[in-house]
């Protein structure tokens, strides 16, 4: 049974998640998939919108994934290589020669990205949206306010 282990935060889960995961599994018979807690991503930086029980859900309901368990700091992933005793790991190309260290104890593959879709993308999406759906908002109290105005006199 050849393992297959990859990390990620799986905000906001779009396609780009969908492919790398599929590609994982592909190269052995289960994928075991780490991820970032809620407490984790802020050590790395990003502020997840979707909270970690229901990342971990989503990914967890993928045909394609035998199994997730939580990745809470950088330097778990020797001990869950050993613990799931892994034969490959895969990360993006984002992560490419990041993660060679660990080619001592299985194969390391970064697969290329899926271009045109990212979690930070998605975010700038939605705030944008939201920023438009705000001035639509005010425009109309405006309206309904003048007319109330107009009502009164
Ligand atoms: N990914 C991809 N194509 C995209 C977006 C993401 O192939 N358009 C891949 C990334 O390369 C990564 C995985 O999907 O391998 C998960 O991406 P993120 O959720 O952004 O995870 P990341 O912040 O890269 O966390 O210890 C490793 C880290 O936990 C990886």
């Amino acid at each position: 049974m050849r393992t297959v282990l990859t990390y990620g935060t799986f905000d906001l889960f779009h396609i780009g998640h969908v492919r790398i995961l599929e590609r994982a599994r592909s190269l052995g018979d289960r994928l075991y998939v780490g991820i970032s807690t809620d407490n984790f991503n802020s050590v790395k930086g990003k502020k997840s919108i979707i909270p970690y029980e229901h990342r971990s859900a989503i990914v967890r309901a993928l045909t394609c994934v035998d199994d997730i368990f939580p990745e809470n700091d950088w330097n778990q992933k020797e001990l869950d290589i050993e613990r799931f005793n892994a034969n490959v790991l895969v990360m993006g190309h984002d992560w490419a020669g990041k993660f060679d260290h660990f080619k001592e104890f299985c194969e390391v593959n970064y697969f290329p990205r899926t271009e045109g879709i990212s979690t930070t993308e998605l975010k700038l999406a939605l705030s944008a949206f939201r920023g438009d759906k705000l001035s639509e908002l005010r425009r109309a109290l405006d309206t309904v306010q003048s007319v109330v105005e107009q009502l009164g006199e």
